[in-house]
C-alpha cells in the first residue's frame, strides 16, 4: 500500500477576481491531510488553450462552474482516488486519459488543473516541504516582478489596443526592494494620470494597473517613464508589454489594427523598432497574433530584446517543440490552466529552457487569493512573474507568498535581477 494515498477529493464553485464563478478542489491524503487549489481564468485567451468548461445556464450569466465540479467529484476523483499523491506525472496522465479528448473539453480544463494543482499540494503537505521545494530542491530564484501599472485591452475599458504596460525593476537588490519601488512609481503614476485625466483616471482594471482613459501607446509610455524618474529610479527599472496582438489582428485582412492604422506584419514591426528605440523595454509578450510565426521570428531576430509568447505558445509542450526551434520567440509565458495539468505545463517549461528560453510565470486576469504561481515561479527558478499591480488582493496574495518564501530562504535566495532570464 501506497504510503500517501489519494482517499477523497472534492471540489466546489468559488468566485474569482471579477466575481465568475471558478473551481475549488481538494484532495485528502490518508484522510488527513488537505491540498486545495483554485483555478484561475483567462479573458484575453488563445484559440489553442486548453477548454475550460462553463455551464451556459443562466446563472452567473452561462459562467457557472458546477458541471466541472460535477465531473471532478464524480469522475476525476474516483479515478485517482488510492493513488500515491507523489507520483504526480501518473496521476495527470490518469486525468488526462480519463479526459480522453485532445483539449481537455471533455471534463473540462478548469476540472483537470484543479485536480492537479490540488495533488501537488497535498504531496507537498504529506512530506512537509513548501510547493516550491517539493518541486524542486534547488529552489532559489526569487522572480522580478514584471508590474502592470497601466492597463489596456480586453483587460479594462479604455481605448489602449496594447493590454499590459508595465515597469520592471531589474536593478533592484532583492524581491522585496522591487516591491517597495513598483509602490513608488505606482503612487507617482496615480498623480501624473489624476493632474491629466482627474480622478476617474486613478481607477483601476482587472489586474490592478490603472484604466486611464489613454489612446495612445506612446502617452502610455510617457507616463511610466515620468513616473519612474519622478520616483527616481531611472537606473533601476526598465519596461515590459503585453502586446496581446491576436486581438488586434483581422485574421480575413491579415492586418494588425493600431491606432487606427491597419499595419503588415512589417510594418508592425517597425512600430516595435521605434518604440523600442525611444523606450528602454525589454521584455514584449505576443507582439505578433497567435499564428504569426514570421512576426515572432522578425522580432526575436530583429528587436534584440524578450519576445515572450504567451497565445503563441500556450503553455502547450506541442507548440513550444514546433516552434522554440524556430527561433519564434525566446521566452514562454508560463500558465498552467493554458494546458490543463501540472506536468504538461513543467514540459513546456522544461523543453523552453532546453531551447534557450527564459519563462515568465504568469497569473490569469481572472485571479483568486490562492498564491500557487508563487511557489511555482521559485520552484522553476524562473526568475520572472507577471501577476498584476500590487492593489488588489488577488495579487497581493502572490506577492505575499514571495516574501514569506524569500524569509524562508534567507541568505539562500537569489533575486533573479538584470540576469533574470537566466540568474543561476
Ligand atoms: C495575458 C493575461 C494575463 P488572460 O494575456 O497575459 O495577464 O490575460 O489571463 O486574460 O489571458
Ligand atoms: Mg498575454
Amino acid at each position: 500500500m501506497s504510503k500517501f494515498k489519494i482517499t477523497k477529493v472534492t471540489a466546489r464553485e468559488i468566485l474569482d477576481c471579477r466575481w465568475n464563478p471558478t473551481v475549488q478542489v481538494d484532495v485528502w491524503v490518508n484522510n488527513e491531510i488537505l491540498g486545495r487549489a483554485d483555478v484561475p481564468a483567462g479573458r484575453s485567451t488563445g484559440a489553442n488553450e486548453a477548454k475550460e468548461i462553463r455551464d451556459g445556464e443562466k446563472r452567473y450569466a452561462g459562467l457557472g462552474v458546477r458541471k466541472a465540479v460535477r465531473n471532478v467529484c464524480e469522475i476525476l476523483g474516483p479515478a485517482i482516488i488510492g493513488m500515491d499523491v507523489t507520483d504526480q506525472r501518473k496521476i495527470d496522465e490518469k486525468l488526462r486519459v480519463t479526459d480522453g479528448s485532445k483539449d481537455k473539453s471533455n471534463l473540462g480544463a478548469n476540472a483537470l488543473i484543479g485536480v492537479s494543482l490540488a495533488a501537488a499540494r497535498a504531496a507537498a503537505n504529506a512530506v512537509h516541504l513548501p510547493l516550491y521545494r517539493y518541486v524542486n530542491c534547488n529552489a532559489h530564484i526569487l522572480p522580478v516582478p514584471l508590474l502592470n501599472l497601466l492597463n489596456g485591452g480586453k483587460l479594462t475599458s479604455n481605448d489602449l489596443d496594447f493590454q499590459e504596460f508595465c515597469i520592471f525593476p531589474i536593478g533592484a537588490e532583492t524581491f522585496s526592494e522591487a516591491m517597495a519601488m513598483g509602490n513608488a512609481v505606482n503612487n507617482e503614476l496615480r498623480k501624473i494620470v489624476i493632474k491629466k485625466y482627474g480622478k476617474i483616471a486613478a481607477n483601476v482594471g482587472d489586474e490592478g494597473g490603472f484604466a486611464t482613459p489613454i489612446v495612445k501607446v506612446d502617452e502610455a509610455m510617457d507616463f511610466l517613464v515620468e513616473a519612474v524618474g519622478r520616483a527616481g529610479y531611472e537606473k533601476e527599472i526598465v519596461y515590459g508589454l503585453d502586446c496581446a496582438a491576436t486581438h488586434f489582428f483581422n485574421s480575413e485582412t491579415q492586418k494588425y489594427t493600431l491606432e487606427g492604422n491597419e499595419l503588415t506584419t512589417a510594418e508592425l514591426l517597425d512600430y516595435y523598432k521605434n518604440l523600442t528605440a525611444k523606450y528602454p523595454i525589454k521584455t514584449i509578450e505576443d507582439p505578433f497574433a497567435e499564428d504569426d510565426i514570421e512576426g515572432f521570428v522578425r522580432a526575436t531576430k530583429e528587436l534584440g530584446i524578450q519576445i515572450i509568447g504567451d497565445d503563441f505558445l500556450c503553455t502547450n509542450p506541442d507548440r513550444v517543440r514546433e516552434r522554440a526551434p524556430l527561433g519564434a520567440g525566446n521566452a514562454l509565458l508560463w500558465k498552467f490552466n493554458q494546458i490543463g495539468t501540472l506536468s504538461e505545463a513543467l514540459d513546456a517549461a522544461e523543453l523552453s529552457y532546453r531551447q534557450g528560453f527564459g519563462i515568465m510565470v504568469s497569473e490569469r486576469s481572472g485571479e483568486t487569493e490562492d498564491p500557487i504561481i508563487a511557489d511555482l515561479v521559485v520552484g522553476l527558478n524562473a526568475g520572472q512573474i507577471k501577476t498584476g499591480a500590487g492593489v488588489r488582493g488577488e495579487r497581493t496574495s502572490k506577492y505575499n507568498r514571495l516574501f514569506q518564501i524569500e524569509a524562508e530562504l534567507g541568505s539562500q535566495a537569489r533575486y533573479g535581477g538584470r540576469d533574470f532570464r537566466a540568474a543561476f
